[in-house]
């Protein structure tokens, strides 16, 4: 079994950013218009009048300052809350594979490679914008790369299921060179309408390169060991599929797209996360105070900071746990390879740390990585 190593990261940043004084100033225009367009029911007791909500809460209860979308005038229109993308023909490249290809490219380009030397590509991410073809092959055929291509999705761990699955193929030789891709398009699945929902997401696409060990140069990371854990919950969901066209019976839109129970999941996935890390660690004979950094999943500081806490037994000292939420907010499983992408060149040789995903499913992605 051949050893693999992450050689090289990308990262596409969408051009236009929304701060929350603006989100919230939108926010506050499409609950008036709502309240307004439901005064009957709301009077009557058939319907709730919504909240605005407050920069102030945003801040306090996730630590997110602003985050990047794809398209803004839509998101922040009250009339409209989500992004206007034009669409496009099928002989054009996909909205999904036109960033995919663009963090692939940064990806190689750091890793010294040429999108030819590329002989797989998964695309991993929550919100795929088709079922088929899949997006994979499409990036696959943009790039000019050889081998297979297809996508995966397990919400905010795509990004850590899609690296064990390259370092997989790389081990058993079904693939010398993978490309790991996450282009998380979340403003097109967020419901900018409610308060809980509004504030949470951004959009960003990561790139991954995963090589054979022996191939890769000093300075890439070794991927010492992968672990993956799921466990089925109700409290994060999204029932957009091809069956709501056959349904019988009526559901309400705000179930298409992404809804939780912010409070349970901050609850209960934040112990999962600290028993699978320091359960990782110790299966690989290293203590926590072996690690000098850990690129947690970016979505919420609080929870960021309790993680961080419980796995090294004090608190984090600045820059151990980087965070990327406060400029990106969460960008599913983009976050963690963000917050590595943005935050690992000062490592010297030998230097141990991990990237750690949760989300949805509940699904936990950790991978141990040591510089090489
Ligand atoms: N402004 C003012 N008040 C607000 C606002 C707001 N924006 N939002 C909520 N409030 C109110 C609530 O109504 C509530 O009021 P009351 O007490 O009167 O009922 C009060 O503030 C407290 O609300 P919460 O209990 O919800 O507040 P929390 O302190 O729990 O904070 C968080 C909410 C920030 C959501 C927090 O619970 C959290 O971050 N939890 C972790 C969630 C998490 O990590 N989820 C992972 C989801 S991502 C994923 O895996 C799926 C990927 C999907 C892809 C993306 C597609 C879009």
């Amino acid at each position: 079994m051949e050893r693999s190593a992450l050689t090289g990261t990308g990262l596409w940043v969408p051009a236009a950013s929304i701060s929350n004084e603006e989100l919230v100033a939108s926010h506050r225009a499409a609950v008036a218009r709502w309240n307004d367009e439901h005064a009957g029911e709301i009077a009557a007791g058939r319907a709730e009048a919504r909240d605005p909500s407050s920069e102030a809460f945003i801040v306090k209860a996730s630590g997110i300052q602003r985050r990047y979308v794809v398209e803004k005038e839509g998101v922040l229109d009250p009339a409209r809350l989500r992004p206007h993308l034009p669409l496009r023909g099928e002989d054009q490249l996909s909205v999904q594979a036109e960033i995919c290809a663009a963090a692939a490219r940064e990806a190689l380009a750091r890793a010294g490679r040429e999108p030819r030397d590329v002989d797989a590509v998964i695309v991993a991410c929550s919100n795929l914008q088709r079922p088929y073809p899949a997006v994979a092959i499409e990036v696959q055929q943009a790039l000019g790369a050889r081998g297979f291509a297809f996508d995966l999705n397990v919400a905010c761990s795509s990004a850590t299921f899609g690296l064990q699955t390259a370092a997989n193929a790389v081990a058993c030789g079904h693939a010398r060179r993978a490309l790991v891709l996450s282009p998380e398009l979340t403003s097109g699945h967020n419901n900018f309408a409610l308060r809980e929902f509004h504030f949470i997401f951004g959009d960003a696409c990561t790139a991954a390169l995963v090589e054979p060990l022996a191939d890769a140069r000093p300075g890439a990371f070794e991927i010492v060991s992968t672990r993956l854990q799921t466990r089925f919950s109700n409290h994060i969901r999204n029932d957009f599929g091809f069956l709501n066209r056959c349904e019988d019976g009526e559901r309400d839109p705000a179930e298409l797209v992404f809804r939780q129970n912010g409070r349970q999941v901050f609850r209960e996935v934040c112990p999962l996360v600290s028993e699978q890390i320091l359960g990782h660690l110790a299966d690989e004979g290293l203590a926590p105070s072996d690690l000098r950094r850990l690129w947690l999943h970016q979505a919420n500081l609080g929870m960021n900071e309790l993680i961080a806490r419980t796995v090294l037994g004090r608190d984090p000292k600045p820059g151990e746990a980087p965070v990327i939420l406060d400029e990106f907010a969460n960008t599913s499983s983009a976050g963690s390879v963000i917050a590595f992408h943005r935050f690992h060149e000062d490592l010297a040789a030998g230097d141990l740390g991990v990237l750690c995903s949760f989300g949805a499913g509940y699904s936990i992605g950790s991978v141990l990585l040591r510089r090489l």
